[in-house]
């Protein structure tokens, strides 16, 4: 026994000596342990959400959601607030708005931001269907999905080094935009009201970040993300991080080296108010009526509509971008 112990420990010393050689040679290599993505668990945190059902504002749904995330980023480590506010939507009506946050390593000054929206469209105004049009869409993934991923991510943190802060924002009331069917004016500004109030805060705050990313509709099948244009327009180094890393991933069959349409998202006010440096991953294509999966605002958003294949290939790039 004693004598398998010796061998052991020169065993062990060889070993480190050997790395610490290296270390020499490259001074600046640090041995990253960059956490693995669980698309399972990432899938489980699209469906809770769905099983709540719509989650649309103002409704009990959206609320014991709302709720949900808050305690699941407290259980993974963060401190979570909400925060409240008032929007007007796009008929000049008041909306309660509750945007959710939750900062990880609270002190530190590098920080990252990380979100997606958490409301869910209040009418399927797309839908081939023309009675379900003001039927609310479930949104597994316009919605749920980026911030499926963002709690698996959050569930990764617990080694993320000290000088790293990551802030994680579940944005309220960004899909209440103008419906189809509303006979008065399309107002752009209906979309997006809970990030403008979040970014609104953020400056006045003074907050700042390193870069954001903001994840719309990143859990469908073979779904295609393109360099969006205000993306290009905004933050073009943290597109060129984002993608870089996904191709030297492997993950080019989801991100595309080209620029795709100019999105009115949750990014934008994230740019313009609060001017941090802020990218949206999301779904585009090119040759369809409307830019995105023909499932858009539609009643066929459902968990048919999620695979993991996509949670994991945007999951673990995001986490290889942080770590
Ligand atoms: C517009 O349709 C103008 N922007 C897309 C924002 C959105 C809606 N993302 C998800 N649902
Ligand atoms: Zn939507």
């Amino acid at each position: 026994m004693k004598n398998f112990s010796i061998i052991l420990c020169t065993l062990i010393l060889f070993s480190c000596a050997g790395k610490n050689s290296q270390q020499t040679k490259n001074q600046h290599v640090e041995t990253k342990n960059i956490p693995v993505f669980n698309a399972d668990s990432a899938y489980f945190f699209v469906k809770k959400q769905v099983d709540f059902g719509a989650r649309v504002p103002q409704s009990k749904a959206h609320k014991k959601c709302a709720d949900f995330l808050k305690t699941v980023l407290e259980n993974y480590g963060a401190v979570a607030e909400f925060q409240f506010a008032k929007g007007k939507l796009y008929d000049g009506k008041s909306i309660d708005i509750q945007n959710i946050t939750g900062k990880f390593n609270v002190s530190a000054k590098n920080r990252i931001l990380l979100c997606a929206h958490y409301d869910s469209r209040p009418f399927a105004d797309n839908d081939e269907n023309t009675a379900n049009h003001h039927t609310p869409v479930l949104g597994a993934n316009d919605g749920a999905s980026g911030v499926g991923i963002l709690l698996e991510i959050a569930r990764n943190l617990k080694n993320l080094p000290e000088n790293i802060g990551i802030d994680i924002v579940f944005f309220d009331v960004e899909d209440y935009g103008t419906p189809q069917f509303y006979t008065g004016r399309y107002n752009a500004d209906s979309w997006c009201i809970g990030s403008r109030e979040w970014a609104k805060e953020a400056q006045k705050q003074n907050y700042s970040a390193q870069f954001g990313i903001l994840l719309d509709m990143v859990g469908a099948p073979n779904a295609r993300f393109y360099k969006e244009q205000g993306s290009m327009e905004y933050a073009p180094h943290v597109v060129e991080k984002v993608w870089n890393t996904a191709l030297a991933l492997g993950f080019d069959g989801y991100f595309v080296s080209q620029q795709g349409g100019a999105i009115i998202d949750d990014h934008v006010n994230i740019n313009q108010l609060a001017k941090i440096p802020c990218i949206d991953i999301i779904q585009f294509e090119p040759n369809s009526q409307n830019g995105f999966g023909d499932y858009w605002h539609t009643l066929r958003d459902d968990m048919r509509n999620i695979d993991r294949n996509t949670l994991y290939a945007v999951g673990t790039t995001i986490l290889n971008v942080i770590f």
